[in-house]
């Protein structure tokens, strides 16, 4: 068979490459030399040898020939322009952490216009049994470091705004408790009103409005929105409280749980823009868990927001100070109201030295209750408020007879003067 004499590189390597398709064979020179078009003069004047075309066509498929005998790793890179050891182990995908790297051999051949690259390298598997302790520590740092830069881009970005704080501005407390979001009620049974996700979601988030409006009367320096207390009606996938009391749950614990840090997600995003927002997550007895899981998706998603601070630290009563005001958070199920009374001079003494206007906001009953407490019960100067609920009557509470006026409360609260405006929100 007559071969050409002339013709280009990539001509060449198709050919080359018709014959490794049609014989999926290694072509030696011999098979070239029977079935190949072009002359091995030809080749040799632009390839060097038929060896270096070999290594050619492997370039220009960036081919990886790896190989792995027990405790040792070989592995060859042909290609145009890789050709560091840096290259090798990104591009044949060599864990580091498993192989350390112990030879290396690099060489090109063709023209020093079209040049290719082949690099070797041999390994061997880390002793992980010889491994002392700082090495063992850096290794860790490293994959923290990674892990975090990896997580930190997923928070979202909010926009930053430069506010000046006023001069005597007052705080703003929410007190959206016991939303119970996700109870079913069915007023045909129940006599009142219905309530279901959709029913509490837009209840909160209208609540929020509303006292939103109501402040502009005051100039507001930060909010206090405490989260938790019953926000959530069951505590996981068995529809019932923490203390396993069956609930009437509307729709799957999976799409509760999102609708319900969707909605405070929401609120959240409409009281940043009026001041900075410090959420404290209370637990309550149907959501002791489900709040804390929540508080930690609010943590990461406002990770990157200077204007929004999450306490999700595990205790169950937390304290907020602001100016000469201290305000007791907690839900009230699992203490006697008069044993709440010391706690805060007791667990918080560094803050109430500091106060003289002390006061405990508490949930559970859902209503003003005057058998334990009067909704503004004083004692020594320090006030226990029960706060109201927006949740309607369920079966249970129906056939127990009892009823409640719907109701959530906003407070204004002066540096120096305590607690001089209070707002109360009603659903209809
Ligand atoms: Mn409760």
């Amino acid at each position: 068979m007559r071969k050409f004499t002339t013709g280009t590189p990539e001509e060449i390597v198709k050919d080359y490459l018709r014959l490794q398709n049609e014989y999926k064979d290694d072509i030696t020179r011999t098979i070239y030399r029977e079935y190949g078009i072009y002359s091995e003069t030809l080749i040799e004047k632009i390839f060097g040898s038929f060896t270096d075309l070999k290594g050619y066509v492997k370039a220009e498929k960036k081919a990886v020939d790896k190989c792995e005998i027990d405790n040792k790793l070989e592995c060859t890179l042909y290609s145009y322009e890789l050709r560091t050891e840096e290259d090798i182990i990104d591009y044949a995908n060599i864990d580091t952490d498993i192989w350390e790297v112990t030879k290396i051999v690099s060489n090109a051949w063709g023209s020093s216009t079209n040049p290719c690259y082949q690099i070797k390298v041999w390994c061997s598997k880390r002793d992980f049994s010889k491994i002392n302790q700082s090495e063992l520590i850096n290794i860790f740092k490293e994959r923290s470091e990674e892990f975090v830069e990896k997580v930190i881009p997923h928070s979202p970005k909010y926009k930053q705004f430069k506010r000046k704080a006023f001069k005597e501005g007052c705080l703003l407390e929410i007190s959206i408790l016991d939303l119970h979001l996700g109870q079913l009620s069915w007023s045909k049974e129940t006599r009142g009103e219905d309530y279901n996700l959709q029913i509490a979601q837009q209840r909160m988030l209208d609540a929020v409005d509303y006292f939103i409006d109501c402040n502009n009367l005051f100039k507001i320096n930060k909010i206090l929105l405490p989260v938790g207390s019953d926000f959530f009606n069951s505590n996981d996938s068995s529809n019932s409280t923490y203390g396993g009391t069956l609930q009437d749950e509307d729709s799957r614990w999976q799409k509760t749980f999102m609708v319900g840090v969707d909605t405070l997600r929401m609120a959240i995003d409409k009281l940043r823009k009026v001041a900075d927002v410090d959420v404290v997550v209370i637990y309550g007895n149907h959501d002791f868990e489900r709040a804390f899981h929540a508080g930690a998706y609010l943590e990461a998603w406002y990770r990157n927001d200077k204007h929004v601070g999450i306490d999700n630290k595990p205790n169950i009563r937390k304290y907020y100070k602001f100016g000469e005001n201290l305000i007791g958070l907690t839900h009230g199920h699992d203490i006697k109201p008069d044993r709440l009374f010391m706690q805060m001079p007791v667990e918080a003494k560094d803050m109430w030295v500091d106060t003289k206007y002390w006061e405990w906001h508490i949930g559970h009953l859902h209503h003003k209750n005057t058998k334990v407490l009067n909704i503004d019960t004083e004692e020594m100067s320090l006030r226990i408020k029960t706060l109201p609920s927006l949740v309607e009557k369920d079966a249970w509470h129906t056939i127990k007879g009892y009823s409640s006026i719907k109701e959530a409360v906003s407070f204004i609260w002066s540096q120096t003067e305590g607690n001089i405006a209070q707002f109360n929100f009603k659903p209809y």
